[in-house]
């Protein structure tokens, strides 16, 4: 393996921390989502920058909160101030309406709206231009997500030399959804100034080269699994498979410790001890967050024999809540809940206990111990990592995974020791 002589430059929308304004003055607070969980040893333990967006609470005091959560570390934060409208075109608008429906194979969902096409363009280059000023020659630029893919062109726009990579942690689509696009051809030929690109699963992989043969047909593909070599005028780009995961080991020990069970225990004790069926997501369409619900409901219609006996606990994390598709699910969501508590609530018991907040990484691993079964019902994913995290806190190896084959999942291989039922001995 070669061993990086520079520093590694991480660049994301956001920043892993987001600093927000209470009670007049801003606090820290870790960002929610599967990338800041994903990434969360790069900056704790490597040495280098973080660009991104700090969040709304950009000023003087702001920047000073930020500064000092990285004080003591090898690691410091360049934050990216985004205006309003600028949020609200490039992130809520091309990131959020357009790519991440279409590649997400909702095209129907997306609004292809011409002005966030410009103000993509605007805010991509502008964090191709912290990167190009905070990197170095020997650095490795390290770009993330579908929010910045024409970064690799406007960072060799401003000149800058260095190494430069992306890793895409949603699906690529297949060639017939992307031809969607109105501006497909322009992001396939930013990407390929990248010198490596990273995907989740070999289906991205290959749909992303089968969308260069149709797309850009230019571009000189070979195949060399696990890799593909692109070329294109005098660049060569490497693409290749790197299926994400957790900090599994911290994961497992914090399941383990005496205070997670004890909590986890306690949890159980208040439920009444029923068999315990988690959700855990972001509040996405993508999560199949009403279809779970609805699929618990007919499972308590047609097996009158489980009520009483299971409950199921969905935790939400409120996310892009200024996208009307967004507010609708979470009305829809939460309609759900109420009508299946109205329908089945009996005394000393509640079918669904809901929450829509952010928890702090106890209360997770504490709900994860607690569960005899995750439900993962997405209906596309890049990976999925509450599995995952899932998987990692079975302590005592009695939990199932209940995934759904709809998620993009590499099967059989993300999970390959699912640990047997506990059925209902814990009644
Ligand atoms: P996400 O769509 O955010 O990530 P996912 O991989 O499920 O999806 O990660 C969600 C993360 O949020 C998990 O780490 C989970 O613990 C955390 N989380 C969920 N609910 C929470 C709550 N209420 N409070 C606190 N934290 C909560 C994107 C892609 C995924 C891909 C990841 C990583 O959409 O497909 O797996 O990036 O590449």
């Amino acid at each position: 393996m070669k061993v990086l002589e520079g520093r590694l430059i991480t660049v994301s929308n956001r920043l892993p921390v987001e600093v927000k304004t209470r009670g007049g003055s801003p606090r820290l607070s870790r960002s929610a989502g599967g990338l800041a969980t994903a990434l969360d040893s790069i900056w704790r333990y490597s040495h280098g920058v973080w660009i991104g967006w700090g969040g709304a609470a950009d000023s003087p005091a702001a920047n000073g909160v930020l500064q000092k959560a990285t004080r003591g570390h090898s690691y410091s934060f360049k934050p990216v101030p985004l205006s309003r409208d600028e949020i609200s075109k490039f992130y809520s608008g091309f990131a959020n309406e357009i790519i991440w429906p279409l590649f997400h194979d909702m095209p129907s969902r997306c609004n292809f709206d011409p002005e966030y096409w410009e103000v993509y363009q605007r805010v991509n280059r502008r964090f191709a231009q912290a990167a190009a000023e905070a990197a170095n020659g020997k650095d490795l630029v390290w770009v993330h997500d579908y929010h910045l893919m024409l970064m690799g062109r406007y960072l060799r726009e401003a000149s800058s030399s260095g190494r430069a990579g992306f890793f895409l942690h949603i699906p690529f689509p297949a060639p017939d959804i992307f031809e969607k696009l109105p501006w497909r051809k322009q992001i396939l030929r930013a990407l390929l100034h990248y010198d490596l690109l990273g995907f989740q699963t070999d289906r991205d992989r290959y749909n992303f080269v089968s969308c260069l043969e149709r797309i850009v047909p230019e571009a000189i593909s070979t195949r060399d699994d696990p890799f593909n070599t692109i070329e294109l005028e005098d660049r060569r780009t490497r693409v290749g498979t790197f299926p994400i995961s957790i900090g599994f080991e911290e994961f497992a020990n914090h399941a383990a410790s005496r205070e997670v069970e004890l909590a986890a225990n306690q949890f159980r004790h208040e439920l009444g001890n029923k068999f315990l069926v988690l959700g855990v997501d972001r509040m996405d369409y993508t999560k199949g967050i009403p279809e779970r619900l609805k699929a618990f409901r007919i499972l308590l219609r047609r097996f009158p024999e489980l009520r009483h006996r299971v409950t199921l606990l969905q935790v939400v994390v409120p996310s892009r809540e200024e996208i009307p598709n967004y507010k609708e699910l979470r009305r829809e969501v939460e309609l759900l809940v109420s009508q299946i508590n109205g329908e089945f609530t009996e005394s000393g018991w509640v079918p669904i206990h809901y929450m829509h907040r952010n928890l702090t990484r106890r209360q997770l691993v504490t709900y994860y111990r607690a569960a005899d079964i995750a439900l993962v019902t997405s209906l596309k994913d890049g990976m999925n990592l509450v599995a995952k995290e899932f998987c990692a806190a079975q302590v005592d190896e009695t939990g199932v995974v209940v995934i759904s084959d709809l998620r993009h999942a590499r099967r059989g291989k993300t999970f390959p020791h699912a640990p047997p039922a506990r059925g209902y001995s814990r009644q």
